[in-house]
């Protein structure tokens, strides 16, 4: 059997009883003679060891550096591998500690392969998750007109329930005949946003009877909300009829927004998530030392509390993405990059429960929401009883609610908006904007795809305590309104692309959230 596989070089060790680190399985699926390479290693192997570590198969295949030698920076551990610790409860103070916990992965060669055991003393019993908002299977859209229509009609009315309590509000046709001079409020989804010919903000709003146009003075302080506004995003405003009935003046303006009274639940018990995004398996730059170290990290007493790993998108590179994003594939084959990311799971102890939706670079529709994945691809992905859901979905661990959301229109909410309120840089601020709009992905049209089903699964119906997104590969997270906004970074160096236009990923970082004061920590491991 020609061993050119990695899957195929993790059952021919496991069957002979051995353990042995993916890189080593990657080194020796590269290696031009993996079968010889591999009854090499095995024989020189000493005889105590269980697991065949990538120093060994580097020695047999006399490359002259180690694991250790080529991924060590200054101020890191090589040793451990566990690098420099961010520790950090505040986003704005990061204190910077040094790990020293050396990660101890006793293996046990049992025949399952990269996998180890005996090191995390967890009670699954207390365990506790539900999901909602997943449509995987339940898709009805056919992107027929029809569709669209019924979509934006119930956007409409789930987020004009949430304004209904704060104006007094006529439907679009009422106010028309209503008597010039009078007040009057409307809730409605932006159509149109103009400046006019003297600066001042013409808003169009469209209800489910018609549209009407609203002015809002540029000298009013509410003229720095405009800014703020996406179309098709839900909003209620206040104001004053014109003489002529045919246009409103804005006093004031309301987003659907989260109550600033929410009190975020949380769990009963020390138990911690890691909340990542983005690892892009497939490409040249995937940080497979770094997702090592993570993963040796998982199975240390110090990781004993994380008992939950959350996938927020972009499990493996894909293919066909991005123009000339071939020429950074690691490997070409779509399905291959799923096995492989698989094998990265398999790391991942095996007490843990792991839950992942996809991502603009995951192998399912483009156009959100987007589903979790068909049979054959998790199929591929259930090594560890991971469970896929939608894009966006609603996963509730312990009595904590954590909106998953890959986070494509953060994108959109950046180029669109100033960038004291949504920034690369600070990319929870603009996630901020999407609380507020109560809304995933406000506008359509963009970089937003939107697949139109029987009713609009991205918008925010219920509170969420966490809100979990990735896609810009960025690492940044902080508080609205009680609501704890994370975007989680990314296991990929910088992509071409990414040099080109100025993105310096934050790369190699886990977040760990406690479930049970939604405090953060982060930890690096690169
Ligand atoms: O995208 C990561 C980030 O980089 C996200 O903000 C989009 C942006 N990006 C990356 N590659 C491209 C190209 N080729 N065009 C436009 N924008 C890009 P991710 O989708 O996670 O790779
Ligand atoms: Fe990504
Ligand atoms: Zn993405």
């Amino acid at each position: 059997m020609p061993l050119s596989t990695p899957a195929r070089i993790v059952s021919e060790l496991a069957s002979r009883g051995y353990n042995a680190e993916p890189a080593a399985v990657t080194r020796l699926a590269g290696a031009p003679e993996s079968e010889t390479a591999l009854e090499r290693a095995l024989e020189t192997m000493p005889d105590d060891a269980l697991k065949l570590t990538v120093d060994h198969v580097d020695s047999v295949l006399d490359r002259s550096e180690s694991r250790a030698a080529a991924t060590s920076t200054p101020g890191q551990d090589a040793e451990t591998g566990a690098s420099a610790v961010t520790s950090a409860t505040e986003p704005e103070d990061p204190s910077v500690s040094t790990g020293t916990e050396p990660p101890n992965s006793p293996d046990v060669g049992d025949g399952v392969p990269v996998e180890t055991k005996g090191s995390r003393d967890v009670d699954i019993s207390k365990r506790a998750i539900e999901v909602a908002n997943d449509m995987t299977g339940d898709s009805t859209g056919t992107g027929e007109y029809n569709d669209f229509v019924q979509v934006f009609r119930d956007r409409y009315e789930k987020l004009a329930s949430k304004l209904r309590g704060r104006v007094n509000h006529r439907p679009t046709d009422a106010i028309e005949n209503m008597a010039g001079g009078s007040e009057a409020a409307l809730i409605g989804m932006v159509s149109d946003i103009r400046s006019t010919a003297s600066g001042h903000w013409l808003v169009e709003l469209e209800d489910t009877n018609g549209t009407f146009p609203c002015l809002v003075m540029k000298d009013r302080p509410i003229a720095d909300l405009v800014q703020q506004l996406l179309l098709d995003e839900v909003i209620a405003v206040d104001g004053t009829l014109a003489d002529d009935s045919g246009i409103l003046f804005v006093d004031s303006l309301h987003f659907p927004d989260i109550p600033r009274t929410h009190s975020p639940s949380t769990a009963d018990r020390p138990v911690q998530a890691a909340l990542i995004s983005d690892v892009h398996v497939g490409s040249q730059e995937f940080m497979e030392d770094a997702w090592h170290r993570f993963t040796d990290w998982l199975h240390t007493p110090e990781a004993e509390h994380v008992e939950y790993l959350l996938i927020a998108g972009d499990m493996v590179e894909g293919v066909g993405i991005y123009p000339e994003q071939d020429k950074e594939l690691d490997i070409i084959d779509i399905y291959e990059q799923y096995e492989q990311f698989s094998e990265y799971l398999k790391e991942v102890p095996g007490d843990m429960e792991i839950r992942m939706i996809p991502g603009n670079h995951d192998a399912v529709r483009l156009a959100e929401p987007q589903p979790g994945f068909d049979e054959e691809l998790r199929d591929i992905m259930s090594v560890h009883d991971a469970s896929v859901h939608s894009n966006p979905a609603l996963v509730t661990v312990e009595g904590v609610t954590i909106l998953m959301y890959h986070g494509v229109s953060l994108d959109e909410v950046i180029a669109e908006l100033p960038d004291e309120e949504a920034s690369y840089e600070e990319p929870h601020k603009a996630m901020y904007q999407l609380l507020k709009k109560r809304h995933v992905a406000p506008q359509y049209g963009g970089h937003t795809r939107l697949a139109p089903e029987d009713r609009d699964y991205l918008v925010m119906e219920e509170v969420p305590d966490v809100f979990h997104t990735g896609h810009v590969h960025k690492l940044g997270w902080g508080k609205y309104h009680n609501v704890l906004a994370l975007n989680s970074g990314c296991w990929q160096a910088q992509t071409e692309f990414q040099k080109s236009v100025n993105i310096d990923p934050d790369s190699g970082y886990a977040p760990i959230l406690d479930l049970d004061t939604l405090d953060m920590t982060v930890r690096k491991f690169t």
